[in-house]
């Protein structure tokens, strides 16, 4: 008879991965499985364990419903029907970031959480970078990259996390100092009934904060019921808000920095920088830290990222845009370039509804559409012109582009149709811009 497990890890990424370590430093031996024939990270782990047990290519229900407790990965849907059948015999599925609360619960509040459907991955870098200005011993991480146990191994103070969707789905415990919702667009509609089941597992994080930041600007990011909370805005801040007023970065009345020292681009990421600035001021940082950083952040990769502007043409990799929000507020950001606006968009659409986006694509002149969802998005703009792969787009790209004018990479679709994630679609199209600079 085979051997029955308390514990399973469902799932062998880099939070399987970082879930089996840590269990195994508590002494307890899971069983992992993956439906995947061959997941990513089983030669790593099964050298670094080899009496590791891992069941690959489908879930095992009867070791399921056998277990205490499942940690679930947050790329598998807990209405998976295996996973299904283990909840409704009241078995406890949680996720690797409810280990990690777990895990810190007998400490003092330590944890700034950053959620929300764009921005998460900005805003949790400038926090980190702000808190470590301020000489905070600070570990940054989540749906970021590093998985939350891993965070452990730093032993800092405090820790800022990015959380997905789908991990709150599954976290239940965290004790925030302070935590956010930056804004609520649609995305991962594959994943959720409809618009508000998604906002729901979003706004599930402040039910675990001590202080709930929300944006102005975007009323579905306020808390469900009354609680301690303090908001961020591009107007003018009231009481003791974040704002902007005649172009300067508010706290209530206190000044803390000109706009126009902000290296980021774009009303979007000023929004940024406010909610960072709200989350340091909850973990006690100083104005003058918060300031230096907003204004030495050049930005992450990927992310409206200029890649080159030779010939007078300017080459703008925006991969990280995996929804159509993210589209829309490249659009916006460059929307007082003088030039052309060449789009290249098209992917996987995960489910959405790309209508939303028909009426920023006039503020395009050229639409170059790719990946599986790619004609849904041409067949919104009359021109459109469709290629199979991003040597053929930066092709076309480079046929019909002026100086003065903006090619941008902003596909409002993930890459996984194409590309193992959006580094290397974003990589890809560098390389293809690279390549064309190296042949004039
Ligand atoms: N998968 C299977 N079968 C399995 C397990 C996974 O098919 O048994 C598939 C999933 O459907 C998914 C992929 O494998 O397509 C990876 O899923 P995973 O949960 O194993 O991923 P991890 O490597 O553990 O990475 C996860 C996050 N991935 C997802 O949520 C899909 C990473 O976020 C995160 O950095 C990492 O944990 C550490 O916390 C990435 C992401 O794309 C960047 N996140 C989504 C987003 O930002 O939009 C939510
Ligand atoms: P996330 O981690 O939530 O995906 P990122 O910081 O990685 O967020 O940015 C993802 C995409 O969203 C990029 O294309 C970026 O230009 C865009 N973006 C960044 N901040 C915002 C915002 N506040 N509102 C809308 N889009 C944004």
């Amino acid at each position: 008879m085979a051997e029955s497990y308390s514990h399973i890890v469902m799932g062998l990424g880099a939070t399987g991965k970082s879930v089996v370590r840590y269990l195994m430093a508590q002494g307890i031996t899971p069983l992992v499985m993956d439906s995947r024939r061959n997941p990513p990270g089983i030669d790593e782990i099964k050298a670094e364990f080899p009496q590791l047990e891992c069941r690959v290519g489908g879930f095992d229900c009867r070791a399921l419903v056998q277990a205490q407790q499942i940690i679930i990965s947050p790329g598998i849907p807990t209405d998976t029907p295996e996973v299904r059948v283990a909840l409704d015999m009241g078995i406890e599925v949680i996720g690797d970031v409810e280990l990690f609360a777990r895990a810190i619960a007998d400490r003092p509040p330590c944890v700034l959480a950053i959620t929300g459907s764009n921005g998460k991955s900005t805003v949790t870098t400038l926090v980190g970078e702000m808190l470590r200005e301020a000489g905070i011993n600070v570990a940054v991480g989540g749906n970021l990259g590093v998985p939350a146990l891993e965070l452990l191994n730093q032993h800092a103070t405090h820790y800022v996390l990015e959380l997905s969707s789908f991990q709150l789905e599954t976290t239940h415990s965290l004790d925030c100092i302070a935590a956010t919702c930056l804004n609520i667009s649609a995305d991962h509609m594959d994943r959720y009934s409809d618009l508000e089941a998604y906002r729901r597992a979003k706004l599930h994080l402040y039910d675990q904060a001590r202080l709930a930041i929300h944006n102005r600007d975007d009323e579905q990011t306020e808390p469900l019921s009354p609680m301690n909370n303090n908001s961020f805005g591009l107007g003018n801040p009231e009481g003791d808000e974040w704002g902007i007023t005649d172009g300067k970065v508010m706290h209530g009345g206190s000044e803390i920095m000109n706009i126009s020292d902000i290296s980021l681009l774009g009303s979007h990421n000023q929004a940024n920088v406010l909610a960072a600035m709200a989350l340091a001021d909850a973990a006690g940082v100083g104005k003058a830290e918060m300031a230096k950083v907003a204004t030495d952040f050049k930005g992450l990769r990927h992310r409206c990222e200029l890649v080159s502007s030779k010939n007078g043409v300017r080459w703008v990799n925006d991969s990280k845009a995996t929804n159509i929000g993210s589209t829309l507020a490249a659009l916006q950001g460059l929307s007082d370039y003088l030039g052309d606006i060449i789009l290249i968009a098209g992917g996987d659409g995960k489910g959405a509804d790309f209508s939303t986006l028909k009426e920023a694509l006039g503020s395009v002149s050229t639409l170059i559409t790719l990946g599986r969802d790619g004609d849904k998005i041409a067949a919104l703009k009359e021109g459109a012109i469709k290629v199979a792969n991003m040597e053929q787009a930066v092709a076309k790209a480079n046929d019909i582009a002026n100086s003065g004018d903006i090619v941008l990479l902003s596909p409002a679709c993930a890459s996984l149709d194409m590309y193992p994630n959006f580094m290397a679609r974003g990589d890809d199209f560098c390389a293809r811009v690279e390549a064309l600079d190296e042949q004039q």
